[in-house]
């Protein structure tokens, strides 16, 4: 059979008099692929996914968006594939011929990209390339739409501060080397080809489904775990460095009003706020009334001491090769020309993550209660 001739696929389908956008989200499984594909759904979007194989199932964040297969006319479509592997992304972004593509996936981890660098260039840069090419080798230039997640990263030893979309670029990690690839070959499309190509400059933002070994996960997380008596002790790397803390669900919003504007421009995303990491555990700890004993490097006391406090020691594993000290962003193009704010205040967010790990330590509670086992991470 002529399969060139088959009127089979998803596309073809639904191509004629589509009535429904369709966005395709690489990296759905992650904390912004959640919040996002919630977002566009809410918005009646048709939405797809790509998620990569993994031995144990890894769909947690998105299992309440999760539509049973066999159900027809589904707004919820996941699809396995890799950034790493173009002939996945070709299949799949021919197979959905999406309106929008929200380039999210990434090996996002700083440090680890320190000890994975090749591995972290290859996902984050060239998967960028891969996805653009995708849309340029099916001809589709001027029907798909692209989002490129870059990064506040990009601006590593900051050259001005606060750093908004004009300030020079220094990137500190392999991580950063490969978004800055992928930002720039974002441009280079869009004007070699006339793209609708755009990167969001996110600054750091965070969520109760933040992944558990970036700083503030790890810290609501471990003083939870620590005030149930289920972890002895948290240990930080550089407590002096200083972020722009958002909430992730306020970003995503951005995303996808990036997409939805006549010319494609790049915008910084950030709340102008900035914090240290100390500051983050600080504001932590209030929220559940539990005071912290700073430890100086080396551990010499573990869980809570004899006056009943938390004990936060350096642990000098968590230094990065090269540090990013600080970073604030100016979100005033965005607020201007889109009318973005961040919405969500830093105690909301940092009350919102507190209140949701302690709900989880307290069922990791009850199954210790049980006789099972439950894991103390140090990641
Ligand atoms: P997460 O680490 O939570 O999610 C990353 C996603 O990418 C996961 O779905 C992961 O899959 C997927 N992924 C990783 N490698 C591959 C690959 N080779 N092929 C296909 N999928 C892959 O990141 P966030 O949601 O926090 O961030 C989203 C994007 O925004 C990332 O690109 C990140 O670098 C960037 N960014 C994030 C910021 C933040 O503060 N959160 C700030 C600025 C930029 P799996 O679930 O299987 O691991
Ligand atoms: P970052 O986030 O590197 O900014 O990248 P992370 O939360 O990992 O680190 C923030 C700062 O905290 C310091 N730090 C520690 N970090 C971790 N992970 N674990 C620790 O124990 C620890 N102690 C101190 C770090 O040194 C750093 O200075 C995130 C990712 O989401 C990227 O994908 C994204 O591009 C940027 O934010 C913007």
């Amino acid at each position: 059979m002529d399969g060139s001739r088959q009127d089979t696929s998803l596309a073809t389908r639904t191509r004629r008099g589509r009535a429904v956008k369709r966005a395709l989200i690489t990296g759905i499984t992650g904390q912004d692929g959640s919040y996002l594909a919630e977002l566009l759904l809410s918005k009646g979007y048709e939405v797809h996914g790509i998620k990569r194989r993994t031995s144990l199932f890894n769909t947690d964040r998105i299992d309440h968006l999760y539509v049973d297969p066999h159900v027809e006319d589904r707004k919820f479509i996941l699809h396995h594939g890799d950034l790493t592997d173009a002939t996945s992304l070709i299949r799949i972004v021919q197979q959905v011929q999406p309106d929008e593509i929200y380039n999210l996936a990434a090996q996002s981890h700083v440090a680890v990209s320190f000890e994975e660098p090749e591995y972290t260039a290859n996902s984050d840069a060239l998967g960028a390339l891969r996805i653009l090419e995708a849309i340029r080798i099916l001809g589709m230039e001027k029907t798909t739409r692209f989002y490129q997640a870059s990064t506040s990263e990009l601006y590593g030893l900051v050259q001005e501060t606060p750093q908004r979309e004009t300030t020079p670029f220094y990137p500190r990690s392999p991580y950063a080397v490969a978004k800055l690839y992928a930002y720039w070959i974002t441009v280079n499309y869009r004007e070699s080809y006339g793209m609708y190509a755009c990167n969001g400059i996110l600054f750091n933002h965070e969520s109760p489904v933040r992944g558990e070994t970036f700083v503030t996960r790890k810290i609501t997380r471990a003083l939870a775990r620590i005030k149930l008596g289920l972890q002895d002790c948290l240990y930080l790397g550089n407590m002096d460095s200083k972020r722009d803390w958002g909430h992730a669900k306020d970003y995503v919003e951005m995303q996808w009003l990036m997409l939805q504007q006549e010319q494609p421009e790049d915008f910084v995303i950030a709340t102008g706020i900035q914090y240290s990491v100390r500051e983050f555990v600080e504001a932590a700890a209030r929220e559940i009334g539990m005071t912290i004993r700073w430890s100086g490097t080396g551990v010499d006391e573990k869980g809570f001491d004899a006056r009943g406090n938390c004990v936060v020691a350096v642990d000098p594993r968590y230094f990065r090769p090269a540090e990013v000290e600080t970073l604030l962003g100016d979100a005033s193009k965005a607020k201007q020309k889109l009318g973005w704010a961040a919405k969500t205040t830093f105690e909301e967010l940092v009350s919102e993550m507190m209140r949701e790990d302690l709900k989880a330590a307290e069922r990791d509670e009850v199954v210790r209660k049980h006789g099972f086992n439950t894991f103390q991470h140090h990641e």
